[in-house]
């Protein structure tokens, strides 16, 4: 039963709630197996965006990742599942969709590194920090699914 109470924080990007992908993208999780315990939409607050983004402040496209950012609502998502963490990573794909194999949600979205669509906690501990960061305690549901036994054990 290790890892099955692994949580990872994923967010539709401005440009993907444009695109009107956030369903697509809930269901690819929803299918995979994962279990959502957290789900909102706001505008994202350039404090938490700051923080979010606190490893990128010195390189050049950072304004301009924060512009995009702020540009229009996100949906913030935390989903629970065995080895969660990185599997959504290998669902996501590679951060440049040029990279990013076919099948995967960048692979199949998007064209540009600045416009990737979707963003996926990239270990434990970061995926930790990041929803402490989006997400009050209660904002976050314990549920048990019923099928739970036929998705991981
Ligand atoms: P654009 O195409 O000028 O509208 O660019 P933006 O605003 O979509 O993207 P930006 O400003 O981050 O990047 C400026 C240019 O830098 C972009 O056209 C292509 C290049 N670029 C950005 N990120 C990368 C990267 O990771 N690798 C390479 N080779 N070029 C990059
Ligand atoms: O965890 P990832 O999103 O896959 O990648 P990351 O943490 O290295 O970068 C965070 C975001 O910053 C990424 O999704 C898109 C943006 N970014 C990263 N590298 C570049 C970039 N944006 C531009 N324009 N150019 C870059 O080189």
């Amino acid at each position: 039963n290790s890892g099955a109470k692994e949580r990872t924080l994923i967010a539709v990007k401005p440009d993907g709630v444009q695109r009107r992908l956030v369903g697509h993208i809930v269901q690819r999780f929803e299918q995979k197996g994962f279990k959502l315990v957290g789900l909102k939409m706001l505008k994202a607050p350039e404090e938490v965006l700051s923080q979010h983004y606190h490893d990128l402040r010195k390189k050049p496209f950072y304004p301009l990742l924060l512009h995009y950012m702020s540009s229009g609502p996100v949906v913030i998502m935390v989903w629970e599942g065995h080895n969660v963490v990185s599997t959504s990573r290998k669902m996501v794909g590679d951060t440049n969709p040029a990279e990013a194999h076919p099948g995967t949600i960048r692979g199949d979205f998007s064209l540009h590194i600045s416009r990737n669509v979707v963003h996926a906690s990239d270990s434990l501990e970061g995926a930790q920090r990041e929803i402490q960061l989006w997400f009050n305690r209660n904002e976050l549901m314990d549920w048990d699914s019923c099928d739970q036994s036929n998705v991981s054990h």
